[in-house]
């Protein structure tokens, strides 16, 4: 089995200081959340732009500023922006973080009700257009997949020559209106992408730990952090993202299964070496 590559949400676009006061929000706020949260063991970091107040946002000048901060403080780290960004926001808006040199960010493929009345849309042409120019810049696409359908969808644009090899899925399942993580949800997706394939798990809520522990024992990844679960445990506020990462650092343990470090992350997606010259 390949060591375990963790992925810390550090921040997201919904979770508020109301939910937790440890969200990070401003740029040092989100340093102190990623120097400690690959200390504990996370090789990607899955980065949303916050400005001071809260309030998310795709602007690449505020990209830019979060993720050189990060790299100098973390200089081996996979950072994968968002392209989702927050509900509402249009492509275009959403896309303006890959105009940067990354070399990785997220691809949502499919919509989702996302509670309440939000709709987390994602067209088909959204998502093509968003493969497409992420491939042209060179950055590698983590596909965020909410439910089946959206597998579905990849693969099809796959056999078209639209999204490309080497796929590596992430599926984010117990959001509100869409996919639960229960085991048998958890069973059906990772059968349902090729054997070739790479899968990380994010679990919304109460699903982060026991998808993390799935994922652990079947060969998959595991994202966990404040952007997808506040809690440590019931009722117990984790104290930042770096608590979350130690727990599953510590299921992996007692698993048996090794932690990848970037570099090895960086081999088990097959992904190109990291190129410091060029790539923020
Ligand atoms: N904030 C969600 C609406 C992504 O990062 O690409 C979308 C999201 C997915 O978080
Ligand atoms: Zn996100």
């Amino acid at each position: 089995m390949d060591k375990l590559i963790i992925t810390a949400a550090l921040t997201g676009a919904e979770v508020t200081k109301e939910h937790t006061p440890y969200v990070p929000y401003t740029i040092d706020e989100m340093v102190q959340e990623a120097r400690a949260a690959v200390d504990a063991g996370a090789s990607v970091l899955h980065v949303h732009a916050r400005y001071d107040d809260g309030t998310p946002t795709q602007d690449k000048d505020r990209y830019e500023a979060i993720i050189k901060a990060i790299r100098k403080a973390c200089p081996n780290v996979i950072i994968q922006p968002s392209t989702g960004g927050a509900v509402g926001m249009s492509r275009e808006e959403r896309m303006q973080v890959t105009e940067l040199p990354l070399e990785m960010a997220t691809l949502d493929c499919g919509t989702v009700n996302f509670g309440g009345d939000d709709i987390f849309v994602n067209t088909v042409n959204d998502i093509i257009y968003f493969a497409e120019t992420m491939h042209r810049r060179g950055i590698y696409p983590e596909l965020e997949c909410f439910e089946k359908g959206h597998i579905d969808t990849v693969l099809t644009l796959h056999k078209r020559g639209q999204i490309h090899a080497p796929m590596h899925f992430s599926f984010v399942l117990g959001v509100f209106g869409a996919m639960k993580g229960e085991p048998r949800d958890f069973h059906f997706l990772r059968e349902s992408i090729p054997a070739d394939a790479t899968y990380s798990v994010a679990g919304i809520g109460r699903y982060e730990f026991p998808l993390a522990k799935l994922a652990i024992e079947h060969g998959g990844h595991v994202r966990v952090g404040l952007e997808d679960n506040i809690y440590l445990e019931k009722g117990v506020l984790a104290k930042g993202n770096a608590d979350l990462v130690k727990k599953v650092v510590a299921m992996a343990r007692a698993f048996g299964r090794e932690i990848a470090t970037p570099e090895e992350a960086r081999r088990i997606l097959g992904m190109k070496e990291f190129d410091h010259e060029r790539t923020l």
